[in-house]
């Protein structure tokens, strides 16, 4: 059995005299604080296991010379680690990996220039040899000096291998975390990973991609300051992040909502609006035998700017009644425009995410059939948009976003307390997390 007892990973960064007016471009950031690190060096003692058993092992031959003796030839062949085979190392390993970490092409490289490996105790089962007698003490002996420091060089470079194919896992996990569809982001590096002695910090552009094409907008400016170091981990979106996501969800046709008439009075029924009978039928253009519709959609994108009240989505509404028409088409009964204002909070808790409304604004602009909508028509749509509208296309982004964060497996995570900060022109995730060990077991196992 290999056991490690002491094990310690410190990481090495670009020591750099941080004067309080440091900038970096970016426009997402994550820091890991040292709290994390620790969790995380707790897990190292499998990653040492896993390269101990995923390191080739080179035959060693040898000549040595004994008093008693005299020349002793000696080989070992088939060196490998596993649980009882060949040899064992039990009890104590001493590890210290000075990790350097780099960026190349935009992803996280790692480095361990100066590993260094201690076996406190070295202990051998040869083949055929049930009994430990005194030659394989001597034999011991004699090979360990070899042994160890083959070993110490093959697991060295197997720990950095192993390492740089967990950057790769993390950045391309990422990558599928912050993509759906067409839609992408480039969560390319900046600039190598900032290590103080309190957090490790990598700085991604955030830039969206649509169709495979990136978008081009210059790399906001982010300060270190803005960022603690007590909570485990920190992740920082520019507002630009937030307001190109906007963009794109525009461009790919995800902000428009269609419902049948009978939807409608379900929706607003869930929200306890009950409107008068005749208001319905009035805006579906009159008493008809079949039913109507109502679409919901964007003439223009939304805008979405981040401020200390929250994050405030400006967005063109346009609101459309429509009903059958003979010839199968949907003819429009009437057609609304409002400019609406919203500003939303966030939280989240048991695996879900909440939004709530802290403001709200609307403003009529153009209505069509102006003449024939009556003013009863007019103060019921503005207290629908209010009392349901808003409400409705909260809940339904809540539940959308949601699912499509369990489906990236964000509720495999144990996420401590998490909170959801905005502050002028960003917004801000921090949290703590207990580790998924199952993550890194599974993962390890599909290496070996
Ligand atoms: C999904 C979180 C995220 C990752 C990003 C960019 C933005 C966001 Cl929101 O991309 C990368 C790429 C490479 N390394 C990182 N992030 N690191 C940050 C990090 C922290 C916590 C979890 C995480 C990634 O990944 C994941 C999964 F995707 F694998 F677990 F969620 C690590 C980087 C470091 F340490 F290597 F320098 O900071």
């Amino acid at each position: 059995m290999l056991a490690v007892m002491l094990l310690s990973l410190a990481l090495l960064g670009s020591t750099c005299a941080c004067s309080t007016s440091t900038s970096y471009e970016a426009g997402i950031v994550c820091r890991i604080a040292k709290s994390a690190l620790l969790v995380l060096n707790q897990e190292t003692a499998k990653v040492l296991q896993t390269a101990f058993q995923r390191a080739s092992y080179p035959d060693i031959k040898g000549e040595r010379s004994m008093m008693l003796l005299g020349r002793v030839t000696y080989g070992l062949h088939k060196l490998n680690i596993e649980q009882s085979v060949d040899f064992e190392i039990e009890s104590a390993i001493d590890l210290q990996i000075n990790t350097q970490l780099t960026c190349d092409s935009g992803s996280v490289r790692t480095n361990a220039p100066d590993c260094s490996i201690s076996f406190h105790k070295l202990l051998l089962h040869l083949q055929g040899e049930r009994e430990p007698g005194w030659i394989k003490q001597l034999f011991t002996n004699i090979i360990s000096f070899t042994l160890k420091l083959v070993l110490k060089g093959q697991v060295c470079k197997e720990i950095n291998v192993i390492s740089n194919i967990m950057a790769d896992f993390v950045q391309t996990r990422a990558a599928n975390i912050l993509s759906d569809g067409d839609i992408g982001v480039d969560i390319s590096l900046t600039r190598s990973p900032v290590i103080t002695a309190t957090y490790l910090e990598s700085h991604h552009k955030g830039h969206f991609i649509y169709k495979n094409i990136s978008e081009v907008r210059l790399l906001p400016s982010f300060s270190p300051t803005l960022l603690g170091d007590t909570r485990m981990l920190y992740f920082w979106f520019s507002e630009q992040v937030l307001d190109s996501l906007a963009k794109v969800a525009f461009q790919d046709g995800r902000l428009q909502l269609n419902l049948a008439e009978a939807e409608l009075r379900a929706v607003l029924e869930t929200w306890h609006f009950n409107p008068n009978r005749e208001i319905i039928p009035e805006l579906f253009s009159g008493l008809l035998t079949s039913p109507g519709r109502i679409t919901v959609h964007c003439p223009r994108r939304p805008t979405i700017s981040c401020q200390n009240k929250g994050v405030v989505v400006s967005s063109p509404v346009v609101i459309e009644f429509l009903f059958p028409h003979k010839d199968g088409q949907d003819s429009v009964a009437h057609t609304f425009e409002e400019d609406l204002v919203a500003t939303i909070q966030a939280s989240y808790s048991k695996k879900k995410l909440f939004l709530s409304l802290v403001d709200f604004q609307i403003k009529p602009k153009t209505t069509s059939n102006m003449a024939e909508s009556s003013k009863s028509v007019q103060s019921f749509l503005q207290l629908v948009i209010s009392t349901v509208g808003i409400p409705e296309v909260m809940s339904r982004l809540e539940v959308a976003l949601t699912t499509l964060m369990n489906s990236k497996g964000l509720d495999l995570f144990d996420i401590i307390n998490p909170e959801i900060i905005t502050r002028d022109g960003f917004l801000l995730l921090q949290m703590d997390f207990g580790f998924p060990e199952h993550l890194l077991v599974d993962f390890l196992q599909s290496l070996s």
